[in-house]
């Protein structure tokens, strides 16, 4: 048995005509006893309605703006009839229109001091975003201080509320949240840097306007964090690769019509893992667990190559390149250079790298910075081997050099580690063999 009754303002003291900060429930709710109804505010502060029982909410009576004081109707509830306006603990399981229908005499005014919101609660509420958060105003205006959106806030308070405790629990968890993802995040911004020139270049001769691509322009905006971000170290070295070469051209040449072509970046993509197996913390990124700096140490080795196209620069990813041959590594490569051309990457393509090796040789140079491809560590550039009198003690012989590059997270790395990397490296490059070492 359950019966309507209709719910009125208690004895809130000396207030009158106090204005109604927010109504709390709506028709259908199941309130307990309790839980907040409605929101009052005096000059003072502000003052939850609490339902003096558990029930349905059938209709509410009052709305936000509007003036009560003591007596004034709020709302009607469902009730079960044998509960005590204080100690109702269950909602009856009659339907609010039955109930509506078969509505006996108004019911009773039912009184209950005005009671302050409860300071904890158990089980966390995260606001739906077409619920109304529960929060005072006195907390909305505190969130509304730290920038807080009270829709996003888990009340932990009785009946949903939100508490103080819940919008300072957000902005720790948000900050821990940003550091995660941006180690250094807090520096971001302070550059205090001068304005761009904003120059009419057609003022000093003809130009043409061309607009970027799209991987150029996410490239760019990548590039440029990356660079800003980090503090990039880099070291050079040579390889001698007299003997490396000698045998790629040998396998190139024992290979049929359609044999795989070993290329120089295949060689470099497996010297490269099995000198990060040597030295882990250059295949790693910077993480953040509760608010301190941590490494993250991957004990996988997707690598990453630099990819010339039309369209831009794309870092394709070989991966697990410790598990793959080197004619694997050089077939995968030509297929994932071949899609990168024809714009056909997809995100799966291009995700997930390790450490990223960027490879010139084929065009020229004798030397370059790259740019570390985050949230990786390192990178390696390479440039064009070329063939140089080298002293071996007795006299000058014709040795094949190729120039290694390595850029390096200072962060993470520091200069001694990235000599030792490059020479494990030029010595692989220098005697493959060593690689089954
Ligand atoms: N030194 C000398 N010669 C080299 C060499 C090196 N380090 N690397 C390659 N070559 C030679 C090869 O021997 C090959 O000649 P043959 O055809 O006679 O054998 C030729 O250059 C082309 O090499 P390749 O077919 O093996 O191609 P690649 O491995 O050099 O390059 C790829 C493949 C995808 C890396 C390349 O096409 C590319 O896009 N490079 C540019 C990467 C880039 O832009 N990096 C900069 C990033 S920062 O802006």
């Amino acid at each position: 048995m359950s019966e309507i009754r209709e719910i009125h303002v208690p004895d809130i003291g000396d207030f009158k005509d106090l204005p109604v900060i927010e109504v709390l429930v709506k028709p259908g709710d199941k309130v307990a006893f309790d839980d907040p109804l409605l929101t009052l505010e005096s000059d003072k502060a502000s003052m939850d309605v609490p339902s003096p029982g558990a029930g349905v909410v059938v209709s509410v009576t009052i709305k936000e703006g509007d003036r009560v004081s003591r007596g004034s109707s709020i709302l009607t509830l469902q009730m079960a009839v044998d509960q005590a306006p204080a100690a109702v603990s269950a909602v009856n399981g009659t339907s609010v229109a039955d109930a509506v229908k078969s509505s006996p005499a108004p019911a009773p005014l039912v009184s209950t001091p005005v009671v302050p919101v409860p300071a904890i609660a158990p089980a966390p509420t995260v606001n739906t975003p077409d619920a109304k958060p529960h929060a005072s105003p006195s907390i909305r205006s505190y969130a509304r201080k730290l920038g807080v959106d009270v829709t996003k806030v888990a009340a932990t308070g009785k009946g949903g509320r939100i508490l103080r405790e819940d919008v300072e629990r957000f902005v720790k968890d948000a900050l821990v949240r940003l550091n995660r993802s941006a180690p250094h995040a807090d520096q971001v911004g302070g550059l205090n840097l001068l304005p761009w020139p904003d120059v009419d270049f057609s003022k000093f001769g003809n130009v043409e306007k061309v607009a970027l691509s799209r991987i150029k322009k996410i490239s760019g905006a990548n590039l440029s964090r990356n660079w800003v971000m980090i503090p990039h170290v880099t070291n050079n070295e040579e390889a001698d690769i007299t003997g490396l070469e000698a045998f790629r051209v040998q396998l190139n040449t024992e290979g049929g019509k359609d044999a795989t072509k070993y290329t120089m970046l295949a060689f470099l993509i497996k010297a490269a893992v099995a000198t990060l197996k040597a030295f882990p913390q250059f295949n790693s990124s910077l993480g953040n667990e509760d608010g301190e700096p941590i490494l993250i140490l991957k004990q996988y080795y997707h690598i990453g190559f630099a990819a010339d196209t039309p369209n831009g620069l794309v870092v394709p990813v070989i991966r697990d390149a410790d598990q793959k041959g080197i004619g694997q590594i050089a077939t995968e490569c030509g297929e994932l250079a071949r899609k990168a051309r024809d714009g056909k990457l997809g995100p799966a393509d291009m995700t997930g790298g390790t450490f990223t090796v960027s490879s010139l040789g084929g065009i020229g140079g004798t030397g370059f910075t790259p740019i570390i491809n985050a949230p990786e560590v390192a990178i390696l550039g390479v440039t064009r081997a070329q063939t140089r009198p080298v002293w071996d003690g007795k006299g000058f012989a014709p040795r094949l050099i190729l120039p290694l590059a390595l850029s390096w997270d200072h962060r993470v790395v520091d200069g001694a580690a990235a000599a030792r990397f490059l020479q494990h490296l030029a010595a692989l490059l220098a005697d493959f063999r060593r690689i089954t070492l």
